[in-house]
């Protein structure tokens, strides 16, 4: 079996402690992927000082130099895509073809942030008073901690570490404790890409390592994406603090079909948002709602489909959904189901582990779709992060609006309608970050902004150009070539 260290300072080392902790195959809990560091805080405390040591030269490094380092992390990528695509399949269950998308928009990242390298514009705007010019320009913030979850593991950390790192800063990594070899594969990009030691730290473990970084006094920014209940731990943390910190956090994302849809493509869009990545992302959709007009035609139709999907390990050709992540979200997933049925939710197919031949050795669960969901019950409210939709009747256009937005969460919304009043309707009244017409919760690119309103976020975008919003901070800078005092707002009125 494999052992695997922490990326300290460019160097391969152990937790100080000597301990480490197994990965398994969600798939197969008989396969360990390997043996991992247990880092805790006194791996965290040299971390952080190997990148504040790097900051210190790496802030200095032209930002397009830095931009062309970060297209070799792209080539990378690309040369080993399939190679990390199958690593990730095994270590979270995915299927490969998710995967290998999952690799394509850490590729996509890198690129677009070496291009935005040379586009980091600041502004010049006229002075006040004669003989004085004003410019600002964004400069670095410092060590950066990045803290991310399980199921996009090299997408979601690229969208944070590429640029923060094109923008000048270090990084101290701490990857889930699900996903810790795609935490190392970064490493082994960053080594091979010949990144300064100390630009970028590697260190795996549990929570409890991740408080150490967030505490600690020489970060100065915390990039997160997971649940809510962390997220909003750390936020406090990081005010009391007085740190920034960007959150990316829970979703209850809705997809809403009316009369007038393709009713084909409408079931197309909601299965691969449903069950793609079986439900385990922030921007699936986990709630169904249909015009009451066409409500149990497309149960029907849908329910076919469904029970269609082929469940298994993703590493095999054919897969459709694989397993959850552990036996905890498993035992979730039960759980909010009983809920579900027993708030009065009509069970339309799965609604059950997977148990038969090879699927006993994983984490598996039929996809699941529950209907007559009120607004009331349970399954619309919570986040589940599991194969499971819940399905509510609208009664009206207005009514589904309504409903959408009847939630503590706002990152992606989607409709299917070929009515543009509708749509138009759609994009100004949902509560989301994002919004898909035609198209299901699911299929950010990355040169876009990404995040949500209300609980799903901090009023952060990553991704796109807005990204940099949050990885650097503004400098103001007034010249006066007058040779004399000049004070603003009093000499000049
Ligand atoms: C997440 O669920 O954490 O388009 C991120 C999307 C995906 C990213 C999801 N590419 O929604």
């Amino acid at each position: 079996m494999q052992k695997f260290k922490n990326y300290i300072n460019g160097q391969w080392v152990d937790a100080k402690s000597g301990k480490t902790f197994f990965n398994i195959n969600p798939a197969n809990t008989d396969d360990i992927i390997g043996e991992f560091a247990l880092s805790d805080k006194d791996d965290v405390d040299i971390a952080v000082a190997s990148a504040k040591e790097a900051f210190r030269s790496w802030r200095l490094v032209p930002a397009p130099k830095r931009g062309d380092m970060m297209r070799k992390v792209g080539d990378i990528f690309t040369r080993r895509k399939k190679e990390i695509a199958r690593i990730m399949t095994r270590e979270m269950g995915k299927p490969v073809f998710e995967t290998e998308g999952d690799v394509q928009e850490a590729i996509d990242t890198a690129y677009y942030a070496a291009s935005e390298t040379r586009r980091l514009f600041g502004k010049t705007a006229p002075s006040e008073m004669l003989n004085k010019a004003n410019i600002s320009f964004r400069v670095p913030v410092g060590v950066c901690g990045v803290i991310t979850a399980f199921n996009f593991p090299i997408a979601v950390p690229s969208w944070k570490i590429l640029p923060a790192i094109a923008a000048g800063n270090t990084v101290v990594f701490k990857p889930s404790k699900d996903t810790p070899y795609c935490g190392v594969i970064f490493a082994e990009i960053f080594e091979e890409a010949g990144f300064p030691a100390g630009v970028f730290n590697l260190l795996t473990g549990k929570g409890s390592m991740g408080n150490h970084l967030v505490e600690h006094s020489d970060v100065r920014l915390i990039g997160f994406t997971g649940s809510t209940e962390i997220g909003c731990k750390i936020g406090e943390t990081c005010g009391r603090l007085n740190k920034i910190c960007s959150l990316e956090m829970g979703g209850k994302n809705a997809q809403v079909v009316m009369p007038s849809a393709n009713l084909e493509l409408a079931i197309d869009g909601v299965l691969w948002g449903a069950f793609g990545t079986t439900g385990q992302r922030c921007t699936a959709t986990s709630r169904l709602i249909l015009h009451k007009d066409i409500y149990e035609n497309f149960l029907e139709l849908l329910k076919e489909r469904v029970q269609k999907l082929k469940l298994g390990d993703g590493l095999v050709e054919g897969t459709d959904v694989g397993p959850l992540i552990h036996e905890n979200a498993l035992n979730n997933v039960e759980r909010y189901v009983k809920i579900a049925l027993e708030e009065g939710g009509r069970l339309i197919c799965g609604g059950q582990r997977a148990i038969e031949g090879n699927l006993a050795k994983g984490f598996f669960y039929y996809p699941t779709i529950i209907a007559d969901v009120t607004h009331e019950m349970t399954i619309f409210k919570e986040e589940i992060f599991g194969p499971v939709l819940a399905v509510t009747k609208a009664e009206s256009f207005e009514h589904a609006i309504e409903l959408h937005n009847n939630c503590q969460y706002g990152l992606s919304s989607s409709i299917y309608t070929n009515d543009i009043t509708e749509s138009f309707m759609f994009i100004r009244d949902s509560e989301a970050g994002i919004t898909y017409i035609n198209a299901p919760t699911i299929g950010a690119e990355a040169h876009m902004p990404f995040g949500g309103v209300k609980g799903t976020g901090n009023g952060h975008r990553e991704g796109g150009w807005t990204v940099f919003d949050i990885f650097t901070e503004w400098k103001t800078v007034y010249i006066d070539y007058s040779n004399k005092l000049q004070r603003a707002q009093i000499d000049n009125y």
